[in-house]
């Protein structure tokens, strides 16, 4: 999918036209992957336009800029009203978000500490990321030749633009295999994560996920998803996961902002079928919550 033009871009505390937010070639994360980003989206809801849990992003985006040793130059509520805004100048009622924080134009040396630390935020409208037809009837994945990277080489606690060329790798071998989606396993060998998703497995009723030992990041749509299933009376275990119980799970899905909650109907050839109650269940109320039809939740939408 092409990324869909809009007007305007945020870029280091300016309001730049879209064709105009530009790098030099010899920006240091361009070389290294020396970035951090993030993934949000805004919804419509009947009170207008409202940010999916956007400070416990912006949060995140913090967390993964200490781990590099980056000091962003504005605060959370600063980047939280350029994101308001930015969604208002550019008219959209519904929007992916991506601030990236990236060392930019200096020193070449891996030393980057002497690189300036620039800071940007896009939206542009995103559609379902697996597709309309796998939110409807579920993807096709495969486990992973590559493994997920592991926590003492790049901690996937930071959600680095650099670690994502481990992700890169395993999308490309699935999709070229003919899947859609890849689970990496952890370098212990148990279930990790997708490409950019967290993943869930349902056995005899009950949620199972990796716990954050498995290399996963820990995703803000997997929290939600814990949180909603165990105030509806579903049990949810965060647990180490081997690959049979992938291949005779009773249903599975996978969460992530750019994602949502998609149904798995195959792994390796094994049919785990169309989606089943759980699932539909969880998707259910994921979908609710974010378009404003649950005030139980209204703390998680942040409106523009
Ligand atoms: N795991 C990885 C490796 C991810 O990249 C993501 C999000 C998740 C899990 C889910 O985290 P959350 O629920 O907090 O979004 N991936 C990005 C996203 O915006 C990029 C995907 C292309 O969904």
């Amino acid at each position: 999918m092409p990324i869909p033009e809009v007007d305007w871009i945020w870029l280091n505390g300016e309001f730049v036209p879209w064709k105009e937010a530009r790098v030099h070639v010899l920006t240091h994360a361009l070389h290294y992957g020396s970035g951090v980003f993030e993934g949000i989206r805004a919804y419509a809801t009947s009170k207008g336009t409202a940010v999916f849990r956007l400070t416990d992003h912006l949060e995140r985006l913090v967390q993964s800029a200490k781990i590099y040793r980056m000091d962003i130059p504005y605060t959370i509520e600063e980047l939280a009203t350029a994101t308001r805004e930015l969604i208002r100048k550019n008219g959209l009622e519904s929007c992916y978000i991506r601030p990236i924080v990236y060392r930019g134009y200096g020193e070449m040396g891996l030393f980057p500490l002497k690189c300036p630390v620039e800071v940007a935020i896009a939206v542009w409208p995103w559609g379902a990321y697996l597709g309309d037809e796998g939110i409807k009837h579920g993807i096709r994945a495969h486990i992973s030749s590559f493994r997920r990277i592991d926590p003492n080489a790049l901690p996937p606690a930071a959600k680095a633009t650099g670690q994502y060329i481990n992700s890169i790798l395993a999308k490309l071998e699935a999709v070229e295999t003919g899947y859609d989606e890849a689970i990496l396993l952890d370098s212990r060998g148990f279930v990790s994560e997708g490409s950019g998703e967290n993943i869930f497995i349902v056995e005899k009723g009950t949620l199972v996920t990796p716990p954050i030992e498995a290399s996963i990041l820990k995703g803000i749509t997997r929290d939600s998803v814990m949180t909603l299933a165990r105030a509806n009376g579903i049990e949810v275990r965060e647990e180490n996961i081997v690959r049979s119980q992938l291949y005779l799970a009773d249903e599975a899905f996978f969460t992530g902002t750019a994602a949502e909650v998609v149904p798995i109907r195959e792994i390796d050839g094994r049919i785990l079928g169309e989606p089943g109650p759980v699932t539909r269940k969880i998707q259910q109320l994921f979908y609710d919550v974010v378009s404003g039809n649950h005030g139980e939740y209204e703390a998680w939408l942040e409106y523009v």
